[in-house]
């Protein structure tokens, strides 16, 4: 491993791509590879772009992308969505987006599957984006969609949560949507080409009105992703997110809190994929005909299994 290890940090794009692939594994050889990089890990800017389906998050992430290159930066991208144009590596669907990207060294496009049983997916999206950092990616990007609470984890593990709203579909639904809204740092109206978004936009302030003051209040801006519009004012935010988090007590503390968050995380995963393991064993064993004869009950067997898992 220390060899591929080597050249992923030298930059090369397909030992990244074979890290990220062993991280998705989920198993040991993850956490031996962790130790490796994460000394290496804290010099990117992780940005995570969520938002319900269709609110135009791919066309935005290629859009800052281009923005990020233009300034000398080089980006990682994860997508954490089934129907981004990026799946499986290649460029499906909408073809003309991120094809500008695709033979440029300084842009890493990885699409992550839902595969993750383990405590959700944001494990491995965490993991995958350490691995961007460690290897030199200035910005790394997550996208996946605001729809269910692993998405919203998934979301967490970023420095800087980026929502995309739109108009039409539906405010209140999209803005209130448990969860979400608590987790953005920045929100975007996205497709201001349309009409209702600076409707959109008053209404998120007005919301935001409602939750008590903190140090950071979250930035709202209009953008029109289709046509390149409102890019600046996003990496401005963004920027200044990224310096509340590094230059204020708040928001040390609220990184502090992510990295507690984080560990407690590894040991939960940790713990399942011991019992999921030992479990086994103890079927194959079994446990289940000795509980169901009576000789056993699910209590002992449940008390012996945690016994063994915790060496
Ligand atoms: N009118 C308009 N359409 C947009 C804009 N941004 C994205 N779209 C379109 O919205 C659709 C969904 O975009 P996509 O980036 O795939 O959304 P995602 O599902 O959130 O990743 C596509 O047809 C885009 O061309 C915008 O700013 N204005
Ligand atoms: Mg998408």
């Amino acid at each position: 491993m220390d060899a591929l290890v080597e050249r992923a940090l030298l930059g090369d794009p397909r030992s990244v791509a074979r890290l990220i692939s062993l991280v998705e594994r989920e198993d040991s050889a993850s956490a031996d590879l962790m130790r490796l990089i994460y000394p290496r890990t804290g010099a990117a800017h992780t940005i995570g772009i969520t938002g319900s389906p269709g609110t135009g998050k791919s066309t935005l992430a290629a859009r800052l992308i281009a923005s990020f290159r233009e300034a000398g930066l080089k980006v990682g991208v994860i997508a954490v969505d089934p129907s981004s144009p990026y799946t499986g590596g290649a460029i499906l669907g909408d073809r003309l987006r991120m094809q500008d990207h695709a033979l440029d060294a300084g842009v890493f496009i990885r699409s992550m599957g839902s595969r993750g049983n383990l405590g959700g997916l944001s494990g491995a999206t965490r993991e995958a984006a350490h691995v961007l950092d460690a290897c030199g990616y200035d910005i790394v990007i997550v996208e996946t969609v605001g729809v269910g609470q692993s998405e919203i984890d998934v979301v967490k593990v970023c420095d800087t949560v980026c929502l995309i709203l739109v108009p039409g579909l539906g405010d209140d639904v999209q803005i209130m949507k448990a969860g979400v809204m608590e987790v953005a740092d920045i929100f975007v109206v996205n497709k201001s080409d349309r009409d209702g978004a600076g409707k959109v936009a008053a209404d998120v302030k007005v919301m935001l009105d409602l939750i008590p003051e903190r140090e950071w209040r979250p930035p709202v801006s209009l953008a029109s992703a289709r046509l390149g519009e409102g890019l600046e004012e996003i990496i401005k935010n963004t920027e200044a997110h990224k310096a509340y988090l590094t230059s204020t007590d708040e928001g040390r503390s609220r990184r502090m809190a992510k990295i507690g968050n984080q560990v407690e995380e590894i040991v939960k995963r940790e713990i399942l994929r011991r019992v999921e393991d030992e479990w086994k064993n103890e079927r194959s064993g079994g446990a289940l005909e000795d509980i169901e004869k009576r000789k056993t009950d699910p209590y002992a067997v449940a008390e012996a299994l945690l016994n063994k898992i915790i060496k």
